[in-house]
């Protein structure tokens, strides 16, 4: 499935506020300033007519479709009825816009031949002194199946925007409808990616750009389980909570990489090695290992890619001496004097074992770190003025959790990435999905942690979202507890 969160088009700057003084009417097309977003999922989703069993809400959830009859989402469609149908997005503040994304439903071929089809014809209309004119398009309102159907049109300041749809063979739906533009509420603000489902971000900075990649969750609503086959990554050059600052690049590594690998695409780190290359420490589950985990590397020349496996086979795995007693989340340090150190481990099992100059063999006997108190999983190592910093997920603890299904993030410090550890105490609270996940950067003089929460429309926790807010360290190197935020409260 196509990722498609962000489109850098462009609109006038200094439209928004003029414009709204022009009482909400359409202005010219202008010089590039402000970067879209997806403006969609903030308003409120009403239409001309609503068949019982769908629900026009999916027109805006942020779930992107494989295809045109792709019902594993919830859909809106009118069967039975037809002629000229409309859906309408509402906005609470007014919103200046100028482009869209429609894909419609048509429910041939699932299961019988179904009332919806692909529309005759369609148009945009916009709210302007309250009746709807037609935006001035520059192109012609497609009607593909299987694909968004993309429009540029002269941006409107306005509060509702309706798509106007005649129906042809049948009834009309829409699976869902993109509209990019600036305004409304705030569009700052966590999670940073809405229209999939990510989670175990890991950082890593190059250069100007800060990097964030992450797995998917592809859990079905109300499916209790991981689905997790594949990474993606997110770039930027300024880091926020606004998603506007991330560019997605999709996914760039799947379980297909590793030939021994079977499921469970879980939390991994990207290092760059001291050949220069990108080194990707991946948790999946073998092909024939019935649900215990295993440590993979990639590698690639560029932190996007394209990555190959490394070894061609597991660097972790049940039968290394004294692994964990689940052999995910590993975090991957090169310490100030080049030696090499990779943590991991879940089921209060933290193991510790030095790498090869290779990044891909094992330079040491795994060992169990001690100090890591109430260690979880999802460890996360780093190093600030010369103190190595060990985050981790942690269920135990009144200062951590309300209850053990869910984890905070606490953090030890020790002045050797090989420890022993001081615990310091909990860097992040418990959020909106049960597991935690932390990952931690400076970029700019600025400290970030990136975790996950269940925070975006239809999350849960199976299907997760990366959030990052800002980290404060203390004068004595502590670090404060991060204030979680979501939509536009930074
Ligand atoms: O996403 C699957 C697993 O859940 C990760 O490996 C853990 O860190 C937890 O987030």
């Amino acid at each position: 499935m196509q990722h498609k969160a962000l489109r850098p088009r462009t609109l006038l700057s200094a439209g928004a506020t003029a414009a709204l003084a022009l009482a909400l009417a359409a202005v010219p097309s202008g010089p590039a300033a402000a970067q879209e977003v997806n403006l969609a999922t903030s308003a409120t989703p009403t239409a001309s007519y609503t068949s019982p069993w769908e629900t026009v809400s999916a027109v805006n959830d942020g779930i992107n479709p494989s295809r045109s009859n792709d019902t594993a989402d919830d859909r809106w469609g009118t069967w039975p009825e037809e002629g000229t149908q409309w859906v309408q997005l509402t906005w609470n503040q007014p919103v200046t816009v100028a482009s869209s994304d429609m894909y419609f439903f048509d429910d041939s071929g699932e299961g019988g031949p179904g009332g919806v089809r692909i529309p005759a014809s369609w148009r945009i209309e916009y709210l302007a002194g309250g009746t709807w004119q037609p935006v001035s398009a520059t192109g012609s309102y497609g009607t593909a199946a299987n694909q968004y159907n993309s429009v540029d049109f002269a941006q409107v300041t306005t509060t509702a925007v309706r798509a106007v749809i005649t129906s042809g063979a049948a009834s009309v739906g829409v699976l869902e409808w993109k509209v990019f533009g600036e305004g409304g509420a705030s569009q700052a603000g966590n999670p940073i990616v809405t229209d999939i489902y990510t989670a175990d971000p890991a950082t890593l900075v190059v250069g100007d750009t800060a990097y964030i990649f992450s797995g998917r969750d592809q859990a079905q609503p109300g499916q209790e389980a991981f689905v997790m086959n594949e990474w993606h990554a997110f770039s930027s050059k300024a880091p926020d909570n606004d998603p506007a600052a991330w560019e997605s690049h999709g996914a760039i590594l799947s379980l297909d990489t590793f030939d021994w690998a079977g499921a469970n695409a879980w939390a991994s780190e990207v290092v760059q090695g001291p050949d220069g290359r990108y080194y990707w420490f991946v948790s999946v589950d073998g092909a024939t290992d019935n649900g215990w985990m295993n440590i993979g590397v990639a590698v690639a020349d560029d932190p996007l890619g394209p990555y190959e496996d490394a070894i061609g086979a597991p660097l972790i795995a049940d039968s290394t001496p004294n692994s964990s007693a689940l052999n995910i989340d590993p975090t991957v340090h090169i310490a100030n004097d080049g030696q090499i150190y990779m943590y991991w481990g879940s089921y209060w099992q933290p193991r510790m074992v030095k790498l090869g100059q290779d990044m891909t063999s094992l330079a040491s006997a795994v060992t169990t770190p001690q100090g890591l108190t109430d260690f979880w999983e999802a460890p996360w190592l780093f190093e600030r003025n010369g103190t190595y910093y060990m985050a981790y997920a942690s269920n135990a603890g009144a200062d951590c959790v309300t209850s053990s299904a869910y984890a905070c993030i606490r953090y030890a410090t020790a002045s050797s990435p090989a420890g022993p550890w001081t615990h310091r105490g909990v860097v992040l609270g418990q959020v909106t999905s049960t597991t935690n996940h932390p990952a931690i950067m400076e970029f700019g003089g600025e400290w970030w942690m990136v975790y996950h929460t269940a925070d975006a429309p239809g999350g849960g926790d199976f299907r997760r979202s990366v959030a990052i807010d800002e980290l404060t360290f203390n004068a004595d190197g502590t670090m404060q507890k991060v204030i979680q935020t979501t939509g536009g409260a930074r």
